[in-house]
């Protein structure tokens, strides 16, 4: 990290340390390395040695160990039990993917709807702790599979601990819980060979997906480039399920949540994510990781909509029904704060693995609706805590409230505090410990009125499930439905049972005609000929990635590879990377080996590159630049790997940029297909085709850092650049073919 990078993140994060990162290193936070600590057994005696077990030995042969050994025996059943129950569903997480921050709301305006202090009071800053995650892949599996990811947010209130449990997808697979242990016994790999790990694409997750077809809406999603994200600073957060507010005159509410990333929404492209599997499997933790610590806190805009008591019945679909959105035309979202990610974990296990949550856990102002999947949430999350931490699980550093806990809930394994008094029960003879009445702040149950039949049934409106498949389908970018088409052509190709693939194409033909004709066409299911059911044509707005392009462009945190070989041009290369952390993007220098590389120039020296061809590939940067130089181009263009290098990133969309001799490097070493090039004699002015720019002189600004102004045409070389990668991809290359020619 650069010093002016960590001066800055030390300032901003001093000023928002917030009351749960100071509970936590108070209390519970444990340096191993502080000065003049020494090894202790964990009941405090110091060890004096903690390399042999005790044993009978005359210094030359071993004879037996002892059982005596009280140093060791208690090392070893440590050891034994350290791990713990992974989670049954989204236990793989980043951060890994998980990080303190802090929610605020910009004013008191959401006090129309709720009374709750952390939506209301804009002198509070909120502790958070957020856990990302993917659903169907164990802890060990890679991040950047095919998946929904879980978002889910803890905010430590003043009134109690409220958490959000959402994803990054609005809807669900399922609209009842009881269907929850089918839907994931069928993507968790299957009873009879335990495969595959991690993935959607085999025939039990297919075969539900086609007998449930509540399942259609959410496999659009997860089909679709949001299944595959290029960072978790870059997806959104739904709640999904529809919860509740009331205020302050006692009105009632029926809201779902929503952040907007401040960076849009970005995806990876397949066969990249298919890559990285490989290549890099914590590329998301690591991601978040990188950007936390270089200062580049990743931030949301939190947003509700919101549909007064009295009003639920005017929609065509049941808004109890998670596997609908609330289409933005019909009800918008309204804005009220932000959350913003600004401290990495100190431990993975203490926080990331043993952070719980609970969709019951709600505050004053805020509860639940009858959304029949919400209802089964709201029983699973606290059952699974006691399985995987233990019934005081609530009591672990990284779950405990901010504010006080007191109650005559006791004992139990792993009890962890010491309650003084003589009473533990209410009503007692002392008055100790009373409730606190709704008007001093106790919780308030709605009055709700109830009625009806007991019986296993779901509402009317529950029944319909194509219309909201194909709003979201009709709502897609052409490129969007191209990749969505091939995913699931991806997805039933490695479904062997016919039965399986066969009845899924006809099932699409319920939402979409094209859709279902290209994927039977390309896994050789019946094709179609008339759809099952009528496109009704319509969409809906912030359902397409494109909506949701951030309102400024910018290239903050995107990865940009500068490629080099002994000979390159040193004074372009300072440029770009002093211009291109100006911006706050990331350069790094990759060449034929680790370590010093000669510029052209011997009196300007060398730089040290931070990588190898090799050692990190194309697909873990967003961009890449290959500077001028001759000697430096005639090695990249005899080095395999480097013209693979800049083909691959091709191949998948990425802004390339180059100068001088680096644009014949393009031309005719690397032969990128359809792109124009900066023409010997164009001197400085610059060409921008396909997503490469290209120059024939660089020509230096007065300072070194050159400004990105985001200008394309007269901006110059790395404004042209940056403009290019602001869009995050260049996809007219895959729209026109030129893809699938490298
Ligand atoms: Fe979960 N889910 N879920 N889920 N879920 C769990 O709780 C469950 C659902 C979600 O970072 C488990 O602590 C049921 C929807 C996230 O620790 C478990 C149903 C949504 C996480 C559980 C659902 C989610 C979980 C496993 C159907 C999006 C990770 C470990 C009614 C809104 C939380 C755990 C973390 C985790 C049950 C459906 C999101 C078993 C029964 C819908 C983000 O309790």
């Amino acid at each position: 990290m650069s010093s002016i990078a960590q001066t800055a993140k030390n300032a901003f994060t001093t000023m928002t340390q917030t009351e749960k990162v100071a509970q936590l290193s108070n209390n519970f936070t444990v340096n191993t390395e502080a000065s003049g600590a020494h090894l202790t057994t964990d009941h405090g005696t110091a060890v004096a040695d903690t390399d042999n077990w005790l044993r009978v030995t005359d210094g030359t042969k071993h004879g037996p160990s002892l059982l005596e050994d009280q140093i060791a025996r208690e090392k070893i059943h440590r050891f034994d039990h350290e791990r713990i129950p992974e989670r049954v569903v989204h236990a793989r997480q980043a951060l890994g993917a998980a990080a303190h921050g802090y929610f605020k709301v910009y004013d008191n305006s959401a006090s129309k709807y709720s009374y709750a202090g952390v939506l209301t009071d804009p002198s509070r800053t909120t502790p958070v702790f957020l856990r990302f995650s993917t659903v169907a892949g164990s802890a060990g599996s890679a991040d950047t599979v095919r998946d929904v990811r879980g978002f889910a947010v803890k905010f430590y209130t003043q009134e109690g601990n409220w958490d959000i449990v959402g994803n990054d997808i609005p809807v669900f697979f399922i609209q009842d819980a009881i269907k929850f242990p089918d839907l994931i016994h069928a993507v968790k790999p299957e009873p009879h060979n335990g495969v595959p790990q991690a993935q959607s694409a085999h025939n039990n997750f297919w075969d539900f997906a086609f007998q449930q077809p509540e399942t259609s809406h959410m496999l659009m999603w997860t089909m679709s480039d949001r299944g595959i994200p290029r960072s978790y600073r870059m997806v959104q957060g739904f709640g999904v399920n529809t919860f509740t507010t009331v205020n302050a005159e006692g009105k009632r509410f029926f809201v779902k949540f929503h952040f907007v990333p401040e960076l849009g929404v970005h995806s990876l492209m397949w066969d990249e994510a298919l890559k990285i599997c490989g290549q890099d499997p914590d590329f998301h933790r690591k991601d978040l990781n990188e950007a936390i610590d270089n200062g580049a806190y990743p931030k949301w805009k939190f947003g509700m909509q919101i549909i007064p008591e009295g009003e639920e019945d005017k929609f065509e679909f049941d808004i109890l029904d998670a596997t609908k959105v609330w289409p933005e035309e019909l009800v918008p979202v309204e804005f009220f704060g932000e959350l913003v990610l600004n401290r990495t974990v100190d431990e993975y296990f203490p926080e990331t693995e043993q952070v719980a949550f609970c969709t019951s856990h709600v505050v004053p102002g805020i509860g639940f609706s009858d959304d029949p999947l919400l209802q089964g949430r709201n029983f699973s999350y606290f059952d699974t805590q006691i399985t995987r931490l233990g019934i005081n699980w609530q009591e672990l550093p990284i779950n405990r409230p901010v504010c006080p806990v007191m109650n005559f809930n006791r004992d139990g394994q792993g009890q962890h505090r010491i309650h003084k008094g003589t009473v533990n029960y209410w009503p007692n003879r002392l008055q100790a410990t009373p409730p606190k009445p709704v008007a001093q702040g106790g919780y308030y149950d709605y009055p709700q009125k109830v009625g009806g039949l007991k019986q296993r049934a779901r509402g009317a409106k529950f029944n319909e499930y194509f219309n909201q498949a194909q709003l979201f389908y009709n709502s897609l970018a052409p490129i969007e439905k191209m990749h969505l088409i091939k995913a699931i052509s991806f997805e039933l190709d490695h479904c062997d049972d016919p039965q399986v693939y066969i009845s899924m194409t006809k099932r699409l033909a319920e939402i979409d005609l094209d859709l279902a004709q290209q994927v039977a066409e390309n896994v050789g299911g019946e094709k179609p000929s008339q759809a099952a059911r009528q496109n009704h044509g319509k969409k809906s707005k912030n359902l397409s990635q494109f909506d949701l392009m951030p309102e400024n462009p910018t290239i903050e945190t995107r990865r940009i590879a500068i490629l080099v070989a002994d000979g390159f041009d040193f004074s372009f290369v300072e440029a770009m990377r002093a211009s291109i952390l100006g911006a706050k993007a990331l350069p790094f220098l990759i060449g034929p080996r680790r370590g010093s590389i000669a510029s052209s120039d011997s009196k300007l020296g060398s730089l040290p590159a931070d990588h190898h061809f090799e050692g990190m590939r194309s697909t873990m940067f967003d961009a890449v630049i290959i500077p001028p130089g001759e000697k430096h181009v005639n090695t990249l263009a005899k080095n395999g790997r480097a013209i693979h290098w800049v083909r691959e990133a091709f191949g998948h969309c990425k802004t390339i940029g180059a100068a001088g001799e680096g644009v014949w490097f393009l031309r005719t070493a690397v032969n990128l297909p359809g792109v124009d090039f900066a023409n010997n004699g164009s001197g400085d002015a610059v060409t921008s085709s396909y997503g490469v720019v290209t120059t024939e002189k660089y020509s230096f600004t007065s300072s070194a850092l050159e400004p990105i102004k985001f200008a394309t045409g007269n901006g110059g070389f790395l404004s042209n650049f940056a403009t290019e990668l602001s869009k995050h991809r260049c996809w007219a290359r895959e729209l026109d073919g030129l893809t699938e020619q490298v």
